[in-house]
C-alpha cells in the first residue's frame, strides 16, 4: 500500500487530500506553517520544516513514505528544490501537482517582471496607488518605494509594524470571487495590481478584476523549478499512485 507525503499549501492539494481521504490511501499532508490558523485538512497533517532535503530526507527515511506530491505553490521554489534532492538520494518517486500559469488575454495590460525585486524596481514611479497582493513575505523588497498607497492582503493580521508607510490592510485568505475583487479594487481607487503568477483559481481575481477595470498588472514570473514529472490534474496523482503500486 502506497504511503504519500503531499507537500502542501494550495487549493490543490487541497482537493487531493480529500481524493486520497475518500480512497482511504494512508498519506500525510505537509504545510509550513506559514499561518496562524491553517485551513483544516482531511487528512492527517504535519506542521513546519523539515530541517532542508537532508531533514526531509530523514523524513521520509523514518515515516517510510514511498512517494512523495509535491502540491506546493509555484512560488514555493526552496521546497520543491529539497523534495527533488531528497527523492533523487532515496531515489522515491515524485511527481509535482501544478498549475498551468495565467496567460494575458487580448485586450490585457500586462508588464511581465522577473521576480519580486523586479517588482519593486518596476515600481520606480510617481506615487500611485497600487494592489500589492503578494502576501507578507514579500513586502519588504517594495520599502524601496515607499512613496505609493499600498492595498495589502494579508492571510493573518501583522504583528510587527509593516515596512510600507501608506498602507491599507485586508485581512483575508482565498480563494477569492472576481466581484468581490472588482469591489475592493473599487473602494481603493486600485491604479496597479501587483501579483505572482500563481495560476489556479484561487488567486485569479485579482486578474479578472483588472480586466474589467482595464488597470495594468505587474505580473512576476514563477522562479525556475527543478525538472520532474508534473501532472495539473489531482485525479492523475491517484492513478501515478496506484500504478507505482503495482511496482511497474
Ligand atoms: C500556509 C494554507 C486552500 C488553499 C488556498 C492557491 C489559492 C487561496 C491565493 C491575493 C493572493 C498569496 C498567499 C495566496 C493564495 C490560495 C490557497 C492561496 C495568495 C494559504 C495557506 C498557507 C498560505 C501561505 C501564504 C503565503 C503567501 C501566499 C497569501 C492555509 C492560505 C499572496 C500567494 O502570511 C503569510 O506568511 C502568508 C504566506 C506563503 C505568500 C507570501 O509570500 O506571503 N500563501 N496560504 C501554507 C503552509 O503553511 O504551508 O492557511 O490554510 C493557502 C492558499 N493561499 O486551502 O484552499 O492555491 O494559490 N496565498 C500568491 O499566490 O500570490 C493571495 O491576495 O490575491
Ligand atoms: P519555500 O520558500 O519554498 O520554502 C521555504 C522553507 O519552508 C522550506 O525549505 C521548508 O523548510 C519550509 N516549507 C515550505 N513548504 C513546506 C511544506 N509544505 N511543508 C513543510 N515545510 C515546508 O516555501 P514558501 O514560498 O514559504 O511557501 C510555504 C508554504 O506556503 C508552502 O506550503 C506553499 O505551498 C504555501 N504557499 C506559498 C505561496 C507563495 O506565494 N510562496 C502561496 C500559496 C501557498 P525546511 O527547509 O526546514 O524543510
Amino acid at each position: 500500500m502506497p504511503r504519500p507525503l503531499i507537500l502542501g499549501g494550495t487549493t490543490e492539494a487541497g482537493v487531493l487530500a480529500a481524493l486520497l481521504a475518500e480512497a482511504q490511501v494512508e498519506a500525510t499532508l505537509s504545510l509550513a506553517g506559514r499561518t496562524r490558523h491553517p485551513a483544516a485538512q482531511p487528512l492527517p497533517t504535519r506542521v513546519g520544516g523539515f530541517g532542508g532535503a537532508e531533514g526531509l530526507a530523514r523524513y521520509l527515511k523514518d515515516q517510510r513514505i514511498t512517494h512523495v506530491v509535491d502540491a506546493t505553490h509555484p512560488f514555493a521554489a526552496q521546497m520543491s528544490r529539497n523534495a527533488a534532492e531528497a527523492c533523487a538520494v532515496l531515489r522515491l518517486p515524485l511527481i509535482a501537482l501544478t498549475r498551468a500559469a495565467w496567460q494575458a488575454q487580448p485586450g490585457d495590460r500586462w508588464q511581465h517582471v522577473p521576480d519580486m525585486a523586479g517588482a519593486a524596481r518596476a515600481l520606480d514611479r510617481p506615487a500611485t496607488r497600487v494592489f500589492l497582493a503578494v502576501g507578507r513575505m514579500q513586502l519588504a523588497a517594495c520599502a524601496a518605494q515607499p512613496q505609493h498607497h499600498y492595498l495589502l492582503r494579508l492571510v493573518d493580521a501583522p504583528q510587527a509594524p509593516l515596512p510600507l508607510p501608506q498602507t491599507e490592510v485586508v485581512v483575508d485568505r482565498g480563494p477569492f470571487t472576481a466581484e468581490g475583487d472588482l469591489a475592493l479594487m473599487r473602494r481603493h481607487g486600485t491604479e496597479i495590481v501587483v501579483a505572482k503568477n500563481a495560476g489556479g483559481p484561487g488567486a485569479l481575481s485579482k486578474i479578472t478584476a483588472a480586466r474589467a477595470l482595464r488597470i495594468p498588472v505587474m505580473m512576476i514570473d514563477r522562479p525556475a523549478l527543478p525538472q520532474r514529472p508534473e501532472t495539473h490534474d489531482p485525479a492523475e496523482v491517484l492513478r501515478w499512485l496506484a500504478h507505482a503500486d503495482l511496482g511497474v
